[in-house]
């Protein structure tokens, strides 16, 4: 039987387990990276696991969440990552320097390697043929010193392009599309593998928007074949020697196939709140616009920042809306200053900002009360603009402008002929905002600057057997890792003090959630389906263990997030009927009986009053042994 592409990589990587669907298997991982929101944290868990140096062919660590600096604790993170990342091997990528999916894509990222990010839209380099995941920081941590990463093999879902795509409609609306087809929990346990004739007509950046906005469906993540379309790109950024060739075998199997038309496509947006509620620019085309941000790493290519300086040229944006536009990574500034598009997006009033994530994670640039703000970005998670009733809709660069200029939301089918651009043959090479680590002889002397803002890793206490504890909180489906641990301007400094985090955990959903939980020293949370969806923070869990959250019960969880609470040493744990959720009322005491038992048999029962409700759980030795424990770091040290 013929392998897919992911199969193929999957296999050259394998260090245990079997590549069967739905069993544990470790992979060896190439390169790493890291970002400065969830970096600090990696690194502290990085440090504490006492390894020398790197173990990686590759480990970055970036600079671009949270650049503002407003206050010490920022600043001194950013001092803490760059001296660990001097001390142990490990590149330092400069505030300003861009965002890591960008930068990885266009500095790093080699075809047919293995990369885990502690950042969820790691998949990004995707777009070369990489088999790249978003992991928890801790995950990260100990890939950085030789470990293996460990995934439940994933089904493999095949993507058929046909056709091609017509002016002004692009890759993001193929992302949106896919999202329209499979909704947010529709690639859970997948991973999505793009193909057919259709691919030929997408160059790597476009691909990549593709790739990234793999996350909003859950998936493991996604890939493209590296093609004569990925070498000239790895060219053109002087890596043609990182170029290898991959493809899937022609008898490949997949588990399911979906076929899309490009031909057929037409601009859409995401509408509030979440990225699976697709509509089409047409039908929405009496909405008044307030804002527009353009940028994040789905879009944000020197190619998507050309074609917007392209519509922009000669015209101004309407008054009534604000306008953002944050390039990518430097080299993306730097060449569009060179060609002069910069001065065209500028002259057109629109705001240039830093080459960071900045408003996608709510660093500024909130929309007003109730605003409708359109954005390139890949979130549109209720209050993670900044703006609890802020209206977010996800956009292609091209319906971000077109909107911009007429000041409602606007097909830009309707603005007349289609500006092409043309694209360099080579882009402006310059690593200098990337800064070396020192020589390992060197590495001793080397200081590690620690802020006060940094305060210790919550205390975590091996399992218990019985677990009595109150349902301090019941929420619904879909709930994001924004939800239970939110970010933003007010909060990100804070990343490397949980004590202080945790009085905003939940706040989105019940602002009295922190306080109750801390009085109730234990609790467990009931949640719907796609528990812990969107971010790959382990804040979403290090934060509820400080706590007292002991278990998680759902109808079922995200990937990365579900790691993430073994590793804190929470039980996530599923209702073996969806129905009993209806039967958990918040403010109740419940019991979780014979835990280690159920936890080897698979199925754990939870007293809840008079009545029994069947938990089921699938955890693994490996897992087991990791919550026995109280979470991976003193399973890690311990072993
Ligand atoms: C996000 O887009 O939500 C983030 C901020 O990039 C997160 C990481 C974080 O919370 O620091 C992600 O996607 O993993
Ligand atoms: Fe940054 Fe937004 Fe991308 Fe997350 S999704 S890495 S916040 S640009």
């Amino acid at each position: 039987m013929g392998l897919t592409i992911a199969q193929k990589i999957i296999k050259e990587h394998l260090v245990s387990g079997e590549m069967k669907v739905g069993e544990e298997i470790a992979l060896r991982i190439d390169q790493t990276l890291t970002q400065d929101a969830t970096g600090t944290m990696a690194y502290l868990e990085f440090e504490s696991i006492g390894i020398e140096r790197v173990r990686t062919k590759l480990s970055v660590a970036y600079i671009d969440h949270n650049t503002l600096q407003s206050g010490f604790e920022n600043a001194d993170d950013h001092r803490y990552i760059q001296s660990v990342a001097k001390k142990y091997g490990i590149r330092f990528s400069r505030p300003g320097n861009g965002i890591c999916h960008q930068v990885h894509l266009e500095r790093f990222g080699v075809p047919g390697m293995t990369l885990i990010g502690s950042d969820s839209h790691t998949p990004t380099a995707g777009g070369i043929g990489m088999l790249a995941m978003g992991a928890g920081g801790l995950d990260v941590a100990v890939a950085m010193g030789g470990g293996a990463y460990y995934i439940t093999m994933p089904k493999m879902y095949k993507v058929n392009l046909t056709g091609k795509l017509r002016p002004w409609v692009s890759a993001k609306d193929v992302s949106l599309e896919i999202l329209r087809i499979l909704s947010v929990k529709g690639g859970v346990g997948a991973i999505i593998e793009w193909g057919g004739e259709g691919i030929k007509t997408l160059s790597v950046p476009e691909r990549a928007t593709i790739t990234n906005m793999g996350t909003e469906l859950g998936a493991t993540t996604s890939i493209f074949p590296s093609d004569e379309i990925t070498r000239e790109f790895l060219k053109a950024q002087g890596r043609e020697d990182a170029f290898v060739a991959l493809e899937s075998d022609p008898d490949a199997v997949y588990d399911r196939v979906i076929d899309i038309n490009l031909s057929e496509l037409e601009p859409l947006l995401a509408c509030p709140h979440s990225p699976d509620n697709i509509k089409t620019a047409r039908e929405l085309s009496n909405v008044k616009v307030d804002q527009v941000c353009i940028g994040s790493c789905t879009n944000s290519s020197l190619r998507d920042m050309l074609r917007v300086a392209k519509m922009l040229k000669g015209k101004k944006i309407d008054d009534s809306v604000s306008m953002s536009v944050s390039p990518g990574s430097k080299q993306v500034l730097s060449m569009l200053a060179d060609c002069g598009a910069l001065s065209d997006i500028l002259a057109s009033g629109a705001r240039v900002l830093e080459c960071a994530c900045g408003p996608c994670i709510g660093m500024g640039f909130s929309p007003n009360s109730a605003g409708v703000s359109l954005r390139t970005f890949n979130r549109n998670f209720e209050g993670r603009s900044g703006t609890k009733d802020g209206q977010v809709y996800l956009v292609s660069p091209e319906v971000a402008v077109a909107s911009a200029l007429t000041g409602y939301i606007t097909d830009p089918r309707t603005l007349g002929d289609y500006v092409d651009i043309e694209m360099p043959d080579a882009f402006k090479i310059d690593d200098s905002a990337v800064l070396m680590p020192a020589d390992p002889e060197e590495a001793n002397s080397i200081e590690v600057l620690r802020g006060p803002n940094i305060k210790p890793f919550p205390e975590t206490k091996p399992l218990e057997n019985r677990i009595q504890a109150n349902l301090t909180l019941k929420v619904g489906d879909n709930i994001t890792t924004d939800h239970i641990m939110p970010a933003g301007a007010k909060i990100l400094p804070y990343r490397s003090n949980i004590p202080y985090l945790s009085k905003f955990c939940f706040a989105v959903c019940d602002e009295t959630f922190a306080q109750r939980a801390k009085e109730a020293e234990k609790s467990i949370i009931v949640g719907g389906s796609n528990y812990g969806q969107g971010s790959s923070r382990e804040h979403a869990a290090l934060v509820p263990l400080y706590l007292g959250v002991k278990a998680v019960v759902a109808k079922s969880f995200a990937r990365i997030h579900a790691a993430n609470l073994i590793n804190a040493g929470i039980l996530p744990l599923t209702f073996a009927n969806p129905d009993d959720y209806d039967k958990c009322t918040q403010n109740t005491a419940l019991s979780l009986e014979n835990v280690y038992e159920g936890m080897k048999k698979g199925e754990i029962i939870m007293k809840n009053g008079n009545e029994d409700i069947k938990l089921v759980c699938n955890y693994t030795k490996r897992q087991i042994d990791i919550l026995m424990a109280g979470g991976l770091l003193a399973y890690t040290k311990g072993e």
